[in-house]
């Protein structure tokens, strides 16, 4: 019996043992791999296909459904294959040159690609042995694209990855198209698809092309939703990491990062903005019209600007950005396309520095409305802080709050002489002079350098632009609060975020006011009681502010019957004295009584 006991307890430990430390082996080497990813930021997707030479357009009639996805004309527009594959008819090879993608891809600062070997109608860019829709085949045997991509890549030192659906075959009559929610596939039919076509084929891909830096999959939802099996995807994940265990696997394989540790990065959803920082991989996809594939109908373009302050954003939450071009078929980019890769590209040149290798600073992402910041750790242990300035203040004073060190210098990056900004700082408050702006950069950065990685205080509400402290439902230090905020959608979003206040509540910020003055203190809310009462006090220390609430009545959003919302108005409630610079801590308390306001914010200037 104690032997027995002995026993299971020495089995149960190795059981356990081996199963983490196995976890963390793979986590760790997970990281390793992704060294290269989090070094690079920016990388170039490319949508090229069959659909390419299509347009948009089948027959004279646009895409179908409101969705402008060009690469989904097979789908959408109900077309036979047959008839889908002369499209192959319209690509004009003697212009198609994929290093120009490549040299594009250079020139924008981007260090990897992502070009669709096989997107989902199913038909393969090389020279496939597993099916025979591929380009060699319809090609007569003359081009294997992926394979000029890989060499052009060698050639100029750009990374090469691959898209491949994996899910959804549209060509393959037992892969996945959505119809088959309803004209429904046995798994043992979609097991026939996944062994005679997805397995030998990504087998291929990571057989004959050389190195590749990592596969892009495309299920955007989990495998327990679909027809993929679990057993499939470790099939698949198996032999990737059997083949090139370097190569770099995304959450769209259909395992999140949550379910399998040793998935490499997550994959946001199309266009989505990264809102949180992560301390694991992560990356945008983004296009910089609508569609992916070409479309000649596409018309709205996203600036130049827009796209780079994305790219900051992302590397500010340590995330990457993968920036999509569709070219035509005759490989041709379009201008608006080209043009604004190079345009990044020379703000990369210049400022590349604070993107390539750098990330996340531990301060809120939104604590600044001057822009965002990122980091970077140097081997002899300083550490540079870049600010990126999105919105250049009138004054040329730009508030840094809530870094607690002097920085030992600060210049603009892309001044070649790093010629010093002057700068005062005084505890967690560092105030820069900046000289008076000029309009080469589409966005400028600032470099503080620090003789070790600084420290902060964290929760401080950040001076802004124009001098003033803006006290809100989400940077209050009362993190229930935070919760319990609502935001509505409702009529073009003129209901601004709030709290409804129905029992007596406090509320509390933290400051660090840099000179003594006078503060004038305006609060915003909206009150529907005609009923007198309901009071509030706002505390700064000893001095006090009290007021009533007033009612504010109802306001009409748009001149159409009944659409009227609150109305949330700013009255302002008195002033505070500051006799010195300081942490200061200001504190709302409010009792409804029968008005139950609801708060907006607070303004301190
Ligand atoms: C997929 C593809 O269908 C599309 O053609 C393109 O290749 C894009 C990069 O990826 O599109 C998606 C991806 C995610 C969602 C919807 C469509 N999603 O999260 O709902």
């Amino acid at each position: 019996m104690f032997y027995l006991r002995k026993l299971i307890c020495f089995i149960l430990f190795v059981l356990l043992f081996t199963n983490l430390t196995l976890r963390i082996i793979a986590q760790k080497l997970t990281n390793e791999r992704a060294e290269w990813f989090k070094e690079a930021r920016f990388g170039m997707f490319i949508h090229w296909g069959l659909y390419s030479a299509a347009e948009g357009v089948w027959k004279g009639e646009r895409l179908r459904n409101s969705n402008d996805y060009a690469e989904w004309i097979y789908y959408r527009n109900r077309i036979d294959k047959e008839e889908y594959s002369e499209l192959i008819n319209r690509f004009v090879w003697e212009e198609i040159n994929p290093e120009k993608w490549i040299l594009l891809a250079k020139e924008a600062g981007m260090k990897y690609i992502t070009i669709t070997a096989k997107h989902h109608d199913g038909f393969a860019l090389w020279n496939s042995k597993a099916s025979k829709y591929d380009i060699t085949y319809y090609t007569a045997h003359h081009r294997d694209i992926i394979k000029e991509l890989a060499d052009a890549c060698k050639k100029h030192g750009i990374k090469l990855c691959f898209y491949y659906s994996h899910w959804i075959d549209w060509e393959h009559p037992y892969g996945w198209n959505h119809n088959m929610e309803i004209n429904p596939i046995s798994n043992r039919e979609y097991d026939i698809y996944w062994q005679e076509k997805v397995i030998p084929q990504v087998k291929e891909l990571l057989t004959n092309y050389g190195e590749i830096s990592m596969l892009w999959f495309d299920m955007w939802i989990d495998h327990s939703k679909t027809i993929i099996s679990k057993k499939q995807l470790m099939q698949l994940k198996q032999m990737i990491r059997k083949l090139q265990p370097n190569c770099l696997i995304n959450s769209r394989l259909g395992l999140s990062i949550e379910e399998d540790s040793d998935i490499d990065y997550k994959t946001l959803a199309d266009n989505q903005l990264g809102d949180k920082k992560e301390d694991f991989p992560w990356q945008s996809p983004g296009t910089i019209a609508h569609s992916w594939g070409f479309n000649s109908y596409e018309n709205q373009w996203k600036s130049t600007t827009s796209l780079l302050k994305w790219l900051i954003n992302n590397v500010s939450l340590n995330g990457n950005y993968m920036l999509n071009i569709g070219p035509r078929a005759n490989g041709e980019v379009s201008v608006e396309v080209s043009q604004r890769l190079k345009d990044i590209g020379k703000w990369l040149k210049i400022n590349g520095e604070s993107i390539y290798g750098a990330g996340a600073f531990d301060l809120n992402k939104n604590q600044h409305d001057w822009g965002k910041i990122t980091c970077r750790k140097l081997n002899n242990g300083n550490t540079r802080i870049y600010l990126h300035i999105f919105n250049w203040p009138l004054n040329n004073k730009l508030f840094l709050t809530g870094i607690n060190d002097k920085p030992q210098k600060a210049y603009l990056l892309s001044d070649n002489s790093h010629k010093s900004i002057s700068f005062k700082h005084s505890e967690a408050f560092t105030e820069l002079i900046l000289p008076s702006k000029k309009i080469e950069q589409l966005v400028y950065v600032i470099v503080l350098e620090y003789d070790k990685y600084p420290t902060i205080t964290d929760g401080l509400v950040a001076k802004t632009v124009d001098g003033g402290y803006s006290l809100t439902v989400d940077n209050t230090t009362n993190k229930k609060a935070c919760t319990k905020v609502i935001r509505t959608n409702k009529y073009y979003g003129s209901i601004p975020a709030h709290i409804q206040i129905d029992t007596i509540s406090e509320y509390s910020w933290n400051l660090y006011i840099d000179e003594p003055k006078l503060l004038n203190v305006d609060i915003s809310y909206s009150c529907q009681s005609e009923d007198k009462g309901g009071n509030f006090i706002i505390e700064l220390e000893n001095q006090e502010l009290k007021a009533e609430f007033k009612p504010t009545g109802k306001l009409v959003v748009e001149p159409n019957i009944n659409m009227h919302v609150d109305n949330y108005k700013s009255f302002n409630v008195g002033k505070f004295t500051i006799d010195k610079a300081g942490f200061y801590k200001i504190k709302l308390k409010i009792n409804p009584e029968n008005s139950k306001p609801k708060f907006q914010w607070i303004w301190i200037r």
